[in-house]
């Protein structure tokens, strides 16, 4: 566990809001008004929503929790409370105006930044909430999380590509490592402790007791899903959950959202342009309930949530996990593709630099991975700073994503980090990879 000196830890959350609020001005201004105020879809929110949801978080922990501020405009709350409206109400909420909420999130980001400057960073400070700046990153995570949702804004709107982003290099020599690697059996760390702005729901760290396993050494591509496909994998009961076989019959589903089927190919619309599905990509966009069935059908199942961690951190040299994959050291380009720098993932078998001890690749950034668990609280668990960012989603409605996909910021990414949603939902950058039992003749 290092310790980080006051003013580094002032320029690193400072940094952090910076290049959160860069992200959000880009996705807020590469389209014209009326697309900022529409309604994409029933399932998002407006843009302009996310916008001013952000000031007004920001304005709630940092100016009111941290600095004991007065409310800006105590009229504006309820609007921007996710609990009181779901998302398909938000349009008709009076909501600010585009210009509006572009000024009071700004107005609420300079105050923030005097805030920061005066702040005690002492990492043992009496005050948790400033502790190692942990409000200023929860709340730059929070920022990021909303930009990451405004992206799939982004994917689902008609029309016309706003968005561009140059596309992942090609490994410089293809995959050719083995499709899968054993996990030896025996306790792992789990979660975090030490971590300064890890989340209520990452902590505390804890003793797990793993079975040895297997698991793939990449994401599943499209080219693998596409055999699922031709094998009539979404007109076979077989493979599917209940309620997942429900969902394909009633949504006539067959194939990964923004598929089509032409000619004989597969294509699919990507932030406004259609192309071909590429092969060599992990697949996109399938609910809980396809990566399940995927899983069946191969003959294998999804990971665990602590078998996923365990691939992700433990290591085997020392017994101890780590922060990432590839070790302690915060995620560079060369070893994830995380941050929106591109608007794919990139081809399976990619960032050789970034891959475990063991040898499993791209468990950082590319595609959140769909788990096998519901999204539940660790032992000691302890809601913080507010009931409503973890605890109110425990239990058996949410499944556990892990490792964050090409449009996380890695502010909000790393080896305990804990995403969860509905099984149905298809619209989230998600993807997966398998897992199996090992066979007792199998572990040394
Ligand atoms: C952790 C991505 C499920 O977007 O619902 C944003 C993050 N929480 N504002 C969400 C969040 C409150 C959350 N997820
Ligand atoms: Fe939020």
């Amino acid at each position: 566990h290092v310790t980080v000196e006051p003013e580094a830890l002032r320029r690193r959350a400072a940094d952090a809001l910076e290049a959160a609020r860069r992200r959000t001005t880009l996705l807020t201004s590469c389209v014209e008004e009326p697309d900022l105020t529409a309604q994409h879809s029933p399932l998002m929110s407006p843009l302009v929503w996310d916008l001013a949801h952000i000031g007004n978080q920001e304005e709630q922990w940092l100016l009111r929790a941290v600095a004991g501020r007065e409310a800006m405009r105590p009229e504006i709350d309820p609007l921007y409370d996710a609990f009181e409206h779901p998302r398909s109400e938000r349009p008709t909420l009076p909501l600010l105006a585009p210009r509006d909420a572009r000024g009071y999130a700004a107005e609420v980001r300079g105050r923030a930044l005097d805030i920061l400057d005066a702040a005690s960073f002492a990492p043992d400070g009496a005050d948790r909430l400033t502790r190692s700046g942990f409000a200023f990153g929860m709340i730059a995570q929070h920022e990021q999380q909303h930009d990451e949702t405004m992206l799939i804004t982004h994917q689902l709107r008609k029309g016309g590509a706003a968005l561009t982003a140059a596309d992942p290099e090609p490994p410089e020599s293809p995959f050719r490592g083995p499709a899968e690697v054993l996990v030896p059996g025996g306790p792992f760390t789990m979660g975090t402790t030490a971590e300064p702005w890890a989340l209520d729901n990452e902590r505390p760290a804890h003793a797990r007791l793993v079975p040895p396993f297997h698991i793939d050494t990449t994401p599943v591509t499209n080219a693998a899903y596409m055999e699922f496909l031709a094998d009539g994998g979404y007109q076979d009961e077989r493979w599917w959950a209940p309620e997942g076989w429900a969902m394909v019959r009633e949504h006539d589903l067959r194939a990964p959202m923004f598929w089509r089927r032409d000619a004989g190919r597969w294509l699919r619309r990507r932030f406004g342009v259609t192309e071909v599905v590429p092969p060599e990509e992990p697949v996109l966009h399938v609910s809980w309930y396809e990566a399940d069935a995927y899983a069946r059908w191969a003959g294998r199942r999804l990971p665990t949530e602590e078998e996923w961690e365990k691939a992700a951190r433990f290591d085997p040299a020392t017994g101890r996990s780590m922060r990432y994959p590839w070790g302690d050291a915060d995620p560079t380009p060369d070893r994830a593709n995380l941050g929106q720098r591109h608007l794919r993932p990139a081809p399976a078998g990619s960032y050789p630099l970034g891959e475990s001890p063991l040898g499993v690749r791209q468990l950082i950034g590319d595609v959140w991975e769909w788990t096998s668990s519901d999204f539940l609280p660790y032992p000691g668990f302890v809601a913080y700073p507010y009931r409503e960012y973890s605890e109110v989603f425990f239990g058996p409605d949410h499944k556990v994503l892990r490792g964050g996909s090409f449009a996380v910021d890695q502010v909000a990414c790393r080896g305990t980090f804990r995403n969860w949603d509905y099984p149905i939902r298809r619209q989230i950058f998600a993807g997966f990879r398998t897992a199996r039992d090992a066979h007792p003749q199998e572990v040394s």
